[in-house]
């Protein structure tokens, strides 16, 4: 009793590795015995988001969505990794808001859109530059990045992985948890 869960929200441009991050805190968490789950934004959007595309207001619905799930698993004590571009600061916010205080961590998953791109493992920013997918986060939809993330995953020009962020820290740590 008096257990909480926390949401982990992880944000950042598609290819910038986020899903791959939330497996590997995820499998770390259940080796040494935490309850957490995934909530993959990507995912969801086949059921749970099915009738949402990408606009704008879509994607506010998509965050909404996202973030009353992570709420309830966030209520019922799981730690909840949330992995979704969530390009707008104030969707963010919002979720934010919806949570106890200090049980939304925000992740700035920060890898350069030349990285992204160049990983490309669905094709899409092929597909975005010629033309064939509008609206595309980084391309030519927008991404906010957050003005203080609770933690900065961030990547190097080179790196080809999300294994070994160059700089994981606490950005602003005087308003952390
Ligand atoms: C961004 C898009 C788009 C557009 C399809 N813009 O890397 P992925 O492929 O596997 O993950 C991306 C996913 C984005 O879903 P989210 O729920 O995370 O987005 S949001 O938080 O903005 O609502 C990408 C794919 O869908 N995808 N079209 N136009 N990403």
């Amino acid at each position: 009793l008096g257990q909480r869960g926390v949401v982990v929200w992880l944000t950042g441009l598609s290819g910038a590795g986020k899903s791959t991050i939330a497996a590997q805190v995820d499998a770390q968490l259940h080796a040494r015995g935490r309850h957490s789950y995934i909530l993959d934004g990507d995912n969801l959007r086949f059921g749970l988001c099915r009738d949402l595309g990408f606009s704008p207001e879509d994607r506010a619905e998509n965050v909404r969505r996202l973030g009353e799930a992570a709420r309830l698993l966030q209520d019922a004590g799981l730690i909840v990794l949330v992995a979704a571009i969530s390009p707008y600061r104030d969707d963010r916010a919002r979720v934010r808001e919806r949570l106890p205080a200090g049980r939304f961590l925000e992740v700035f998953v920060d890898a350069p859109l030349a990285v992204c791109e160049s990983r490309d493992p669905k094709g899409l920013y092929r597909r975005a530059r010629a033309g064939e997918i509008a609206g595309f986060s980084g391309i030519d939809a927008p991404y906010e990045p957050p003005e203080a993330p609770d933690l900065h995953l961030l990547f190097r020009a080179d790196a080809s992985s999300p294994d070994a962020p160059v700089d994981a820290s606490p950005a602003h740590a005087e308003h952390g948890p």
